[in-house]
């Protein structure tokens, strides 16, 4: 008995979720008469016009082999009809926000890996990997729902097969790898496809005549330490076996708590957005409570009839977790808002970070 319950305990059911074209489906959120069309997000130098890389595109623009890390000018050599829009970061922050908050609801322990993707621990949260695929599709649908974007999601027994399960069928996918078949899942996959495996290893691996995981897999321990030292070798012999035993880890004070919402129509009114920022503050501090975490700094999230997304913060010296702080410094950052910004509100967004306290206590609100 005591050799089944700990297999069981080793036993995990890891999620990825990777966000689609994230900084280009946004904009196409943001605007919707942009959908359809080749849309290039960029990151202008500021040298001269068009000096600077292409950040990411939709896919539509990716069929004109437009990709990331290209030069803005080749791209719009290779597609001048498409939307060149610049890089919105606040923007994306805000959504990812809307995101990860949806992914925490469900997830047992959450790790944010990016702006766009994160792992999920759903063991004890679903009882086999069945149960886990039904989740992940209610989590496809409450971000379509909620968010209005589309997402991919892997689900498997780690960390590092969740993560290629969830890149396998893009967009709008959703690949479930049972441990059983993790071997064949990856074997024929390329090298590269692990993350991990940069292009340095994968080049060597290509001289030494292997391109898929399969191919690694059969390489001895010894062979593979030999090429590239003990510690980076016995990692690729159990990367290519779908080993990983590394932990979903939440990782403290990076986060950020926020919420934005569609105003029922464009308005700079005050009554009716101090009525929406009163509304979020509650929403906030209500999963603050629930995380049992303290912020230092609020921020008023203002999202214009330009589309554009502008914030307005305040840091306090200490931090703190209290409902009414969050309201009043949410309510005069939002008055000082519209005194700088002359255009009607369609969206308002109030987020807290700097976000402080927990370990160790685990309170109701996660159970
Ligand atoms: P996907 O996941 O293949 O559907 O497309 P993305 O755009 O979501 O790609 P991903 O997940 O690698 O990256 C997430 C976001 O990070 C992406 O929307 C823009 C940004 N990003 C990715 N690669 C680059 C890059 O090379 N340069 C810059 N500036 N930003 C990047
Ligand atoms: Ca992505
Ligand atoms: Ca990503």
């Amino acid at each position: 008995m005591p050799l089944i319950a700990n297999k069981k305990d080793l036993s995990r059911i890891i999620l990825h979720a990777d966000m689609d074209y994230f900084f280009a489906q946004c904009e196409e959120r943001e605007q919707p008469e942009i959908k359809g069309k080749p849309v290039v997000i960029c990151v202008y130098s500021g040298r001269s016009k068009d000096s600077g890389a292409v950040s990411t595109s939709n896919y539509e623009a990716r069929k004109f082999g437009i990709k990331a890390g290209m030069p803005i000018v080749r791209a719009k050599k290779l597609a001048p009809e498409a939307v060149f829009l610049p890089v919105n970061m606040e923007l994306y922050h805000g959504i990812s926000d809307e995101v990860m908050e949806i992914l925490r609801e469900y997830s047992g322990t959450l790790e944010q890996e990016s702006v766009d993707e994160a792992f999920c621990d759903l063991t004890g949260k679903v009882t086999d990997f069945e149960e886990a695929k039904m989740l992940a599709a209610s989590i496809k649908e409450e971000i379509k729902q909620k968010v209005g974007l589309t997402c991919s999601i892997g689900v498997g027994p780690n960390k590092l097969v969740a993560k290629i399960a969830s890149d396998y069928r893009k967009p709008d996918g959703l690949t479930v790898v049972k441990p059983d078949e993790v071997k064949q899942f990856l074997a024929p996959l390329k090298i590269t496809d692990l993350a991990g495996v940069g292009k340095k290893t994968g080049e060597r691996l290509n001289e030494l005549g292997v391109k898929t995981i399969g191919e690694m897999a059969k390489l001895s321990t010894d062979d593979l330490i030999r090429e590239f030292g003990k510690a980076k070798g016995l990692w690729l012999e159990q990367a290519s076996q779908g080993i990983d035993d590394s932990p979903v880890i939440e990782r403290e004070g990076t986060g950020q708590i926020g919420r934005i919402s569609t105003l029922r129509e464009d308005t700079r009114d005050l009554t009716v957005i101090l009525d929406a920022v009163y509304s979020l503050s509650e929403d906030v501090y209500k999963k603050l409570e629930a995380r049992n975490l303290s912020f230092k700094s609020v921020s008023f999230v203002g999202i214009s009839t330009d589309f554009k997304t502008r914030t307005k913060s305040h840091t306090l010296d200490a931090p703190v977790r209290d409902l009414d702080t969050i309201r009043t410094i949410a309510g005069n950052l939002a008055k000082a808002f519209l005194d700088e910004n002359h255009l009607p509100l369609r969206r308002v967004g109030v987020r807290v970070s700097n976000l402080a306290g927990r370990k160790g206590q685990r309170t109701l609100g996660e159970f």
